[in-house]
């Protein structure tokens, strides 16, 4: 059984709580008959007292006396409290406090790079075509001029799913697909996640790009560096460098890989060109007569080219990024500057 200083306590709490849930003045009297009233909550308690041992009578009366006081002068404010209101209390506002900013939400950087890059080459004609991410050997390697046990699959560091199925390494594969099914001319990228088992500051397993090509009679490598340098123009500024270096690639012939001057120094040489005072941001070529006989093209009357660029890699250029992992750690102090 509970003392009867635990009770006294018990309805001071009870009572104080209802009687600040009241917001109707007609609730009130029923309150004072319940707890007040000469039949109420505290009377009957301070009736009870007379049972207490004789030495606890005087504190224990003296206790009841101030939470029923305390109680009659909550009682008195709260009344005219709802008075003055009309009735009813309505909770306040304060028009003067700030409204609350709602955060906004924004797109993450490479979906922004990735968007900003489509958006070019769909200016300039191009479709946008997108694959699977777990493709079949054939359309990763074999449609693209890479037999099996060529050395260009070793540097691709493919994810296998089993011997014949893997999580794509480029989005090429999606080139030989279109080309197998529709005669030229086409012009057409395809963006997308593509994946390679390697992870360090400029590499992760998952990253994404735009691969594009554009197939027609009569195509040279000037179309090539054409459309490549509207592209870098658009994409950084107008007056941008732009050089080809001489590369190869298994699927294009022959092959270049693009640079432009070091957006971050000017080309007057730092740590990220390395003091070239250059950086790679795209591969390129001819595309190759054997992807043609592949995909069923007759290499004497077509010609065309192809190019590629990891989206994460022109992000950390435009933005001086030096860790792409910071991509894809969702911390929101590194994603809200963007
Ligand atoms: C077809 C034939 C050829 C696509 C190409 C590149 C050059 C290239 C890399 C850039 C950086 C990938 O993200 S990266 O690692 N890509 O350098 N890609 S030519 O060539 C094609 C595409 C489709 C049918």
């Amino acid at each position: 059984m509970p003392s009867m200083y635990d009770e006294l306590l018990r309805l001071k709490t009870v009572a104080g709580e209802e009687l600040s849930a009241i917001t109707q003045i007609g609730e009130l009297e029923p309150f004072r008959v319940k707890y007040l009233g000469r039949k109420g909550e505290f009377t009957l308690v301070m009736r009870q007292l007379g049972q207490a041992p004789p030495e606890e009578r005087p504190r224990l009366g003296q206790l009841a006396n101030e939470i029923k006081q305390d109680l009659e002068t909550a009682f008195a404010a709260q009344e005219s409290r709802l008075a003055e209101s009309g009735g009813a209390t309505h909770a306040t506002f304060d028009l003067t406090l700030p409204g609350r900013t709602v955060p906004f939400g924004k797109l993450h950087p490479v979906t922004q790079v990735m968007d900003a890059v489509c958006a070019i080459f769909e200016g300039l004609g191009f479709a946008v075509a997108e694959g699977p991410d777990v493709e079949v050997d054939f359309y990763n390697f074999e449609a693209l001029n890479i037999p099996p046990h060529h050395p260009a699959r070793a540097m691709h560091d493919t994810f296998y799913v089993s011997d014949s199925l893997l999580l794509r390494t480029h989005t090429s594969p999606m080139q030989a697909r279109i080309m197998e099914k529709e005669p030229p001319p086409l012009r057409m990228i395809a963006p997308g996640k593509v994946y390679r088992c390697d992870s360090d500051i400029t590499h992760t397993p998952m990253f994404h790009q735009v691969e594009g090509f554009l197939v027609d009679r009569h195509i040279s490598f000037a179309d090539l560096k054409g459309v490549l340098s509207v592209f870098i123009t658009k994409m950084f500024a107008e007056n941008t460098p732009i050089r080809f270096r001489p590369s190869f690639f298994p699927f294009t012939e022959p092959s270049a890989e693009v640079d432009i001057g070091c957006v971050i120094c000017g080309g007057k040489g730092c740590r990220v060109c390395k003091n070239t005072g250059w950086l790679e941001i795209l591969g390129a070529g001819m595309i190759d007569p054997e992807v043609f006989k592949k995909v069923g093209y007759d290499p004497e009357e077509y010609s065309g080219f192809a190019f590629g660029l990891g989206i994460e890699r022109i992000a950390m250029l435009k933005y001086g990024i030096t860790d792409i992992r910071l991509f894809y750690e969702n911390d929101l102090r590194f994603l809200s500057q963007f």
